[in-house]
Formats: C-alpha cells, sequence, structure tokens
C-alpha cells in the first residue's frame, strides 16, 4: 500500500488544519481533494510549502472522481472532511446537502471496498445528529435525533460507515465532533461573524467612522465550542486506535468518539467575550429590549457634557433564525480521553482571543 493519505475538503478550515497536522507530524505524502471553482479559495493553503503535499481535483458529487482518486492511490488513510457544512443553508439545498454529506460518503465507502478495502477512513460526524437533545453532557450512546438536513445527512452517513465497519471489516469511523472553530473559520459562521464584526467595530471607534452593529439570530442557543486546531489530533487518533487503545488485543472493534470541550455557552456569552477582547465590559456595553428588538449599545460616557453617546453594536434581525434550532450542545470527552488519550488544550478565552485578534490584525493589514 502507498505511503499516502487522502484528505478531502483542504480548502476548508478542518481539512487545512489536518494537513498543517499530517506534514509535522507523520512522513505520509498527503493528496488533498479541491474542486474545481471560479474564483480560487485557496487561502488556507498558501503557507504551505512541502513536496509532500499535492491537490487534485475531485468532487463529492462525481463518483467517477471519488472512484478516480481511490483507484490511483489506493491511500493508507482516507479522511473525509468534505461536507456542505453550513447548518443554515442545507434547509435552501437539501437535495445537494444529502447527496454530498450522505450519498457521496456512500460512493468512498463503495470504492475502498472495490478497489482498497486496507483503506483506514474517517468521515466527519458531527454533534448535530444529537440534534434535539434528551440529556446532557451527550455522549457515544446519545441517540439521533437531527433538526436539520444537514443533521439528517449527517446521521445517514454514520449508518452507512457502520454498516460498511460490520459488513465488510473496514476500517471506518465516524466521530462526533462538536463546534469548532479558528482564524480559518468560514465567515458566514456564527463564532467568525461576531469576531470579524467586533475587528471592524474596533477600528471604526479608533478612526471615529461611523460604527456597523453585528446582525445576528437567535442569542440563547448554545453550543460547545473548542480550538479547531485540537481537534485533529482526535480524529488521528481515531484513525489509529490500534496504537492509542490498552484493550486493544482483547478487544479489537474499532469504535467512533465524541470530541468536544466539555464546556457550554450561549451565543449571547460568545458575544460579550469578544467585546472583552476590545476592552468593552459591562461597564460600557449593555443590553436593551426583547426578542427581535434586542439590541447591545456601547454607552460612551462623555462627562463633560453630561451625556451618554449610545451606539448599537449588536442588532438582532428574524432572517438568521432557523426552522429549527438545537437549542442545546454540551459533550462528553470522556471515551476518548480515557481510550485513545486524547483532552482539549485550548480554553474557550484563549479561543475568543485568538479569533478577535487575528481579525484585528487582518484588517490592520490589510490595504
Ligand atoms: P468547511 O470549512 O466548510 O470546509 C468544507 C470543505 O468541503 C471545503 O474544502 C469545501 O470546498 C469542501 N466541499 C464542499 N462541497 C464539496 C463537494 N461537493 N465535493 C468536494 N469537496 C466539497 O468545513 P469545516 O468546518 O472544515 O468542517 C469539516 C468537516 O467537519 C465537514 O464535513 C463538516 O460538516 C464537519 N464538521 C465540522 C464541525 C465544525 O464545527 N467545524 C463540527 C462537526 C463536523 P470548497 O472550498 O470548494 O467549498
Ligand atoms: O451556528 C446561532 C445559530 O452556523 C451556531 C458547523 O460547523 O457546528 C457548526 O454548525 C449557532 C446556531 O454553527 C447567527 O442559530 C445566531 O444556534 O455557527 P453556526 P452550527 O449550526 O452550530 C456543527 C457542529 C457542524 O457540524 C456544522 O458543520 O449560532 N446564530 N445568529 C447564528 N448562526 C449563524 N451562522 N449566523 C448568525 O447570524
Amino acid at each position: 500500500m502507498n505511503n499516502i493519505i487522502i484528505v478531502t475538503g483542504v480548502t476548508g478550515q478542518d481539512g487545512s488544519h489536518m494537513v498543517d497536522y499530517l506534514l509535522k507530524n507523520t512522513d505520509y505524502n498527503i493528496v488533498g481533494t479541491v474542486r474545481r471553482l471560479s474564483v480560487s479559495n485557496h487561502d488556507n493553503l498558501k503557507h504551505i510549502d512541502s513536496d509532500r503535499f499535492e491537490k487534485v481535483y475531485f468532487d463529492l458529487n462525481d463518483n467517477e472522481s471519488i472512484q478516480n482518486v481511490i483507484q490511483k492511490y489506493k491511500p493508507k488513510y482516507f479522511i473525509n472532511l468534505a461536507a456542505q457544512s453550513f447548518v443554515a443553508a442545507s434547509w435552501d439545498i437539501p437535495v445537494s446537502t444529502w447527496n454530498t454529506n450522505a450519498t457521496g460518503v456512500l460512493h468512498i465507502l463503495e470504492a475502498i471496498r472495490k478497489y482498497s478495502p486496507e483503506t483506514r477512513f474517517y468521515n466527519a460526524g458531527t454533534s448535530e445528529e444529537f440534534g434535539d437533545v434528551q440529556y446532557s453532557p451527550q455522549d457515544e450512546s446519545h441517540p439521533l435525533r437531527p433538526r436539520s438536513p444537514y443533521g439528517a445527512a449527517k446521521a445517514g452517513a454514520r449508518h452507512l460507515v457502520k454498516v460498511y465497519r460490520d459488513s465488510y471489516g473496514i476500517y471506518a469511523v465516524q466521530g462526533w465532533l462538536f463546534n469548532h472553530e479558528g482564524t480559518r473559520r468560514g465567515e458566514e459562521f456564527v463564532t467568525r461573524k461576531i469576531s470579524k464584526g467586533v475587528a471592524k467595530i474596533h477600528q471604526s471607534l479608533n478612526k471615529s467612522q461611523i460604527v456597523q452593529p453585528i446582525t445576528l439570530g437567535n442569542l440563547e442557543a448554545k453550543r460547545d465550542w473548542s480550538d479547531a486546531e485540537d481537534f485533529v489530533d482526535g480524529i488521528w487518533r481515531m484513525l489509529n486506535q490500534d496504537k492509542y487503545r490498552q484493550d486493544w488485543k482483547d478487544n479489537g472493534s474499532i469504535r467512533d468518539y465524541v470530541i468536544s470541550s466539555g464546556e457550554t455557552h450561549t451565543i449571547r456569552e460568545f458575544i460579550e467575550e469578544s467585546f472583552k477582547c476590545i476592552n468593552m465590559d459591562n461597564t460600557c456595553i449593555h443590553w436593551e429590549g426583547k426578542g427581535t428588538d434586542e439590541v447591545l449599545y456601547f454607552m460612551d460616557d462623555i462627562s463633560y457634557i453630561t451625556a451618554v453617546v449610545k451606539t448599537k453594536l449588536v442588532t438582532i434581525n428574524k432572517d438568521f433564525y432557523r426552522p429549527a434550532e438545537v437549542e442545546l450542545l454540551l459533550g462528553s470527552h470522556d471515551k476518548i480521553s480515557k481510550e485513545l488519550g486524547w483532552r482539549p488544550k485550548n480554553s474557550f478565552k484563549d479561543l475568543v482571543k485568538k479569533m478577535v485578534n487575528n481579525d484585528i490584525f487582518l484588517l490592520e493589514s490589510s490595504p
């Protein structure tokens, strides 16, 4: 078998971190798959300068391309991080979400079965599969109760992964990864939307320009947020359970694991923590109103004229609410910690600080 790992979705957040991790921690050659788009979006890859990394065209909606890469490379590992990953869009494009996130996975499994059965396969699963949660923290035994076409497609893929593992003995795993974020996060996800919005507000206030408020949806949803850079190591451990598990010799059945921080925070808390990074705490920011009329203000106390100037920092627009919400996510990483020795490293506060500081840096360094 070749000394090759295929990683799909390398233009995205996790795929690009996975390439960095594998180049640093292994000797494998990495084949990263990209889509042909009219405008290049390879920003997350531009720092990579290694003759062990190559890019190939591939699309989860093109079974020929899936078969071609698996037949050609017969990789040691196939790490599928490509997906239609934006939950909110999955109600607008449900069929292509299903085709990409479920049928595409079935095509990969079939191609592995036919052309490269020794390949170890990872598919990116999600806490969105738990959806309408029944208990907290959610662990590997929690039932699948998805609330979106995205969650349903990922749950469908999970069943297929297990069926191929049980039927054909393929080393196929799918972790349940809770939200993970960072400086490479897409700009429509809530954390990046907030960190970028706060950076812009910081710049506008410094330059005495008009402040553009950040417009958001449901602030009460709770998410278990981690740093994406921590998670790729957990995925690698799941793919190498024979090296990490004490019980492997007695019980070599492959297991799927939850990866999470074990903490939960509301969107509102993420916003407040982000403003703290630009020295705005509860002494000068203040929520007023309720529901879609709620506004976060900056109260600039200009004492020499004894007036208070109120600047809008956050407003609500119901267009950002979803047809069905996952209200609470809180994951238990106990099993992966005990069995594979994975633990989260970066805290919530550090993650927020890193994201806001990065967006301030990007704004200041752009012409
Ligand atoms: P992301 O930044 O949106 O990256 C998704 C990647 O998939 C991009 O490279 C994208 O390519 C590629 N892609 C989309 N459609 C494709 C198709 N039809 N064929 C081939 N490639 C396609 O997502 P991420 O945050 O890195 O997430 C990685 C994986 O983990 C996804 O499967 C996601 O669903 C899952 N996940 C993420 C989280 C999280 O919190 N980040 C949590 C749980 C699970 P383009 O650049 O060409 O669009
Ligand atoms: O929303 C609320 C929204 O889009 C988080 C993906 O990586 O993690 C991610 O999915 C929460 C939701 O991520 C806005 O209603 C409020 O409750 O950042 P998000 P997500 O849906 O949790 C899971 C684990 C994945 O698997 C996915 O691939 O924030 N929210 N206002 C908003 N969300 C967005 N995007 N924009 C808002 O204005």
